[in-house]
């Protein structure tokens, strides 16, 4: 059987940062990794090609199209299946990814055949071996149209296998993480025992931190080519096991490579001791999440950190010369004052990266509930769930002062405070370049946002 695996192109209209964070579609090379030995399998990037999936179904002549989902593909992922329907209607469609995890239902459509609720080895290697058998049977983890939607009850989550890198060979130089590029990405652990009210990450992994198998994590190591590798696990810093495995790893494969991180700001306080090494061994920046400059949000959010916690974080990173990428959240009671307040908070703070979105109370987070009443877009709105748009009613400032806010204290803190000839001596000047284009990109979406946000 021929199998396509796909990932569909960037959503034009969508707030992303994706001209900043662009990395592999780690989860279709996993696909890749498990279907390679018996079928011909071939991954397309759709964020890459020119080419439209008809042609590259003409040319490639696949009997099964496979597309991985995240929240603001949906509207494009049913128009992909359309249009590979419209080019041969007995070309099975099948869909998965993480908005398949979180939404299934977002998917029930003519031209879907199969939703992955959640993928494992196990459930990939019976249900292509029944679907080249030309049979429909009832699997674990996956819905058919043909058979109602219907699930076996057996709940599970998405299990990591191994990726199989040379899958995106041919698109692998334009794969960045910021100013570095090329980047990989890379699982080490799953799950974040963190469980903040604002984050998805726990929902889609679970709350038990585990380390995945030491032996294909080395197996992984060792096939990455790329200079630079970014960990995707929620916090890196979650505890000593994960942390020491890690530096014994490095130094016993002897890599020499940039590292790039999410840790938790409790995690850097209580691990120093592990940091100059870390950084030692090429730990060149942390992805922070911040949030706020007030206790009571971080309170309310179930964040595990206070302010104080976050100004002492920021101080030893600066003693191990480790980068702080931080992230922050706009909270929709927030007036001009309280943008004014973010502003001297991150002053102190100092991160060399910084990014404020505004609070984004997605589907099936405890936060949903809370601002149901106060949402601007349906559910069904899948675009605009892109963690970069307004999506709850601001209640002290009009949306347009609102949006004006976000993007001024985005630009003042990122040009003013941030130091932009360290950033150019660190990336060259072609990143940076790469990384203002995306900039502008933003910007003009902001400023389109801004001009329709009146009430
Ligand atoms: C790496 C990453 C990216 C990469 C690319 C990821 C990709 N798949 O293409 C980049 C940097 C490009 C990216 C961009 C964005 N991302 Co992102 N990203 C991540 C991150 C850090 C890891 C994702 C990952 O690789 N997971 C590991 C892989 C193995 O899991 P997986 O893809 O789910 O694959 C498994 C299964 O789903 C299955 N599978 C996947 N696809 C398919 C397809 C088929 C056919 C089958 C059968 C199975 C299958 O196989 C795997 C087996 O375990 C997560 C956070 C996290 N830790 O989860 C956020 C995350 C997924 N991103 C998120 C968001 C919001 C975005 C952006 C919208 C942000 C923005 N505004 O720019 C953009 C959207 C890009 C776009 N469409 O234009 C949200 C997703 C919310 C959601 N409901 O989907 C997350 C969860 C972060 C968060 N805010 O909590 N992201």
């Amino acid at each position: 059987m021929r199998i396509l695996l796909v990932r569909p192109p960037r959503i034009k209209q969508a707030i992303t940062l994706s001209d900043f964070m662009f990395s592999e579609p780690l989860g279709l090379e996993m696909i890749y990794g498990v279907l390679k030995e018996k079928y011909e399998v071939e991954i397309f990037d759709m964020m890459i090609e020119t080419e439209s999936i008809a042609a590259k179904i003409n040319e490639f002549k696949p009997e099964l199209v496979g597309i991985t989902s995240l929240c603001i593909d949906v509207i494009k992922v049913l128009e992909l299946c359309k249009e590979t329907k419209a080019v041969d209607v007995n070309i099975i469609t099948a869909v998965g990814g993480t908005q398949t995890y979180l939404n299934p239902e977002g998917f029930y459509n003519d031209y879907v055949d199969y939703i992955f609720e959640y993928t494992t080895k196990d459930n990939i290697n019976k249900f292509f071996n029944s679907v080249s058998l030309g049979e429909i049977t009832l699997t674990d983890g996956v819905r058919s149209r043909v058979l109602h939607y219907e699930s076996t009850v057996q709940k599970g989550r998405n299990e990591y296998m191994l990726p199989d890198r040379s899958s995106t060979e041919k698109y692998r130089h334009e794969y960045s993480y910021f100013g570095y590029r090329p980047a990989a990405i890379m699982e080490f652990g799953t799950g974040c025992e963190k469980v903040c009210d604002f984050c998805l990450r726990w929902r889609i992994e679970g709350v038990k931190e585990r380390l995945i198998d030491i032996e294909l994590t080395k197996t992984d190591l060792i096939n990455i080519k790329e200079p630079t590798i970014m960990f995707i696990d929620n916090d890196f810093l979650c505890n000593e096991e994960k942390i020491t495995a890690f530096i014994n790893i490095v130094k016993e494969l002897n890599l020499r490579k940039n590292y790039i991180m999410y840790a938790s700001v409790k995690g850097v306080i209580q691990y120093e001791k592990y940091l100059k090494e870390l950084s030692e061994i090429g730990l060149k920046a942390f992805l922070a999440g911040y949030e706020t400059f007030s206790d009571n949000e971080l309170y309310s959010y179930h964040k595990k950190s206070s302010t104080d916690d976050n100004l002492q974080a920021a101080e030893i990173l600066r003693k191990y010369k480790i980068d702080v990428w931080a992230s922050f959240m706009a909270h929709p009671d927030w007036d001009k004052n309280n943008f004014k307040s973010l502003r001297g908070y991150i002053k102190k703070l100092k991160p060399q990266i910084t990014s404020i979105s505004p609070l984004t109370p997605f589907p099936n987070l405890p936060l949903y509930k809370e601002f149901e009443n106060r949402l601007l877009y349906k559910k069904e709105d899948f675009e605009k769930w892109s963690f970069g748009q307004v999506m709850i009613r601001p209640s002290k400032i009009s949306l347009k002062t609102y949006y004006y806010e976000l993007l001024k204290t985005n630009l003042y803190v990122n040009i003013f405070i941030n130091k932009n000839t360290e950033m150019i001596k660190k990336f060259g000047v072609i990143n940076i370049i790469r990384i203002l284009k995306g900039s502008l990109k933003a910007v003009k979406k902001y400023l389109i946002l801004m001009n329709k946000g009146s009430f």
